[in-house]
């Protein structure tokens, strides 16, 4: 049998190479181009009559704030409309042209993609630009690798590291030989880059069982807390999360105007006004276009909010994308799974909305159950409460639920979920009459043209 190329190395020599293989480069004081590639036919998440330029200002904004967040300083931005990607080099010919130039005359030595490339885009991108090329996952890699504290988040990124570098390792090498300027040294070469995959293969393997130990250990925890009911804070990096849990726990968790402040997620007693004690959890921020492999590292550290009783969806209603941002959150929950969770949908800091009000009105227009609140100045924070305490009581509900004729998605839903009681159909909407778990209104809440009245409650 053919000896593995594992088995020679010393453990010194393998720790060494896995921490090559995960170091996803440091962006600390690069001076950073941005480049957006808008696709056309690219769909928003939320029909809102946005301009292209109010979009990519947008996209602008947040990309900044991952550089930033990263510690790299944005000295230019480029922007490109396409039908789809160039199969090369994602920009076409024309803009790598003109992004050589920026790079030259802006003296950047780091280019940073809003996009995901894949492995032979970002090579041979570098290869045209012979300047340093990241993605958006990368950038977000970068970020939790510099931040994550805890023995379990820094495992999760780890994990993430070692699945997005697995397909780019013979890029690595390529790099590594470039800079030795020798391809003869020992282990270089096509040898060296089949022991770097089994080694990564191998922790990647390790990595999935230590973090399925801690899921495990994080179930039985929640088995054994004899009953308590949990609420767990979950949304958009940066729309308050952790603010609203110290304001309502009184704690002092770290909070800052920073994308992906939170890595290591906390958990608080919370004594809530007419129920007693109840556990709320903070969580990671989510963001959008956040790559499946890195969701499903962070699975582990998501726990908080799959063995939760009811989610705190917090948004930031001052924020310009707040719908947008609300989508993209859903979208997260729905690929944990936990997106029929009975969920509280809330628009935090309206402080700061006070001079545009209209802004807040047209958020309620499209999500009417959703609670307005302050986590600054603790405005809302009772009728915030008083929702959970609600959800809390409730099992099962009688609901109205008035819904266009056209969404039988949602009405085999009802039918499967509870009991459809009564059926009455006006022109194109439909009004059922259903008895459902409580959970289903976390659903609907995210259901546009529905609306669900309550009629009888039972409690537990
Ligand atoms: N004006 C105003 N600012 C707020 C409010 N709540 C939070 N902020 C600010 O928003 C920024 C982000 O708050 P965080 O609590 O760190 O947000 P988060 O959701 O935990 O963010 P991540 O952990 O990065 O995902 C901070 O600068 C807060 O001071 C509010 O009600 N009003
Ligand atoms: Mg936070």
């Amino acid at each position: 049998m053919e000896s593995s190329p594992f088995e020679s190395l010393e453990i010194s020599d393998v720790s060494m190479q896995i921490d090559r293989m995960t170091r996803v480069e440091s962006v600390v004081s690069e001076r950073a181009i941005l480049v957006i590639v808008t696709l056309s036919g690219e769909k928003r998440d939320y029909d809102e009559p946005a301009t292209p330029e109010h979009q990519n200002n947008a996209a602008f904004d947040e990309l900044k704030g991952l550089a930033e967040a990263a510690n790299a300083v944005v000295v230019g931005q480029l922007s490109q409309r396409r039908n789809m990607p160039d199969k090369t080099t994602y920009l076409g010919y024309g803009k790598v042209e003109e992004l050589k130039q920026m790079i030259a005359s802006l003296d950047a030595d780091l280019v940073i993609f809003d996009a995901n490339l894949n492995p032979g885009q970002t090579r041979n991108l570098e290869k045209a630009l012979k300047t340093k090329v990241i993605d958006r996952t990368e950038l977000i890699l970068d970020i939790f690798s510099t931040r994550a504290q805890t023995h379990e988040a820094r495992l999760a990124v780890e994990l993430a590291q070692l699945e997005y570098s697995l397909p780019r390792l013979k890029q690595m090498w390529t790099h590594l030989e470039r800079q030795r300027g020798t391809g003869t040294q020992r282990g270089a070469g096509e040898k060296q880059l089949e022991v770097d995959r089994r080694l990564a293969q191998k922790r990647i393997a390790e990595l999935k069982i230590l973090l399925a130990e801690i899921h495990g250990r994080k179930r039985r925890e929640v088995a054994g807390r004899g009953g308590t009911r949990a609420a767990c804070l979950v949304g958009y990096t940066n729309a308050g999360k952790s603010t609203v849990l110290n304001a309502l726990t009184n704690s002092d968790v770290f909070a800052k105007d920073l994308l992906f402040a939170t890595l290591d997620t906390r958990t608080r007693r919370w004594r809530l006004p007419g129920w007693g004690p109840v556990l709320l959890s903070d969580t990671v921020g989510f963001i959008r276009n956040l790559p499946h492999d890195l969701i499903a590292s962070f699975r582990a550290t998501l726990e908080e909010a799959t063995q939760a009783d009811v989610l705190i969806h917090i948004a930031d209603a001052s924020h310009a994308e707040v719908m947008e941002q609300i989508t993209s959150a859903y979208r997260v929950l729905e690929e944990i799974g936990i997106e029929q969770k009975d969920t509280i949908l809330v628009l935090n800091k309206i402080d700061a909305l006070e001079s545009s009000p209209e802004k807040l009105e047209r958020a309620l227009s499209h999500y009417p159950q959703a609670i307005p609140i302050s986590a600054k100045t603790g405005e809302g924070l009772d009728r915030l409460a008083a929702a959970v305490s609600d959800a809390l009581s409730r099992e099962f509900l009688v609901l109205d639920v008035d819904m266009p004729v056209s969404n039988g998605r949602l009405a085999a839903y009802l039918a499967e979920e509870g009991e459809v009681l009564s059926r009455n159909y006006e022109n194109d909407r439909a009004v059922f009459r259903c008895r459902v778990p409580r959970y289903v209104l976390g659903r609907l809440q995210k259901e546009s043209d529905v609306r669900a009245k309550e009629k009888t409650r039972d409690t537990r």
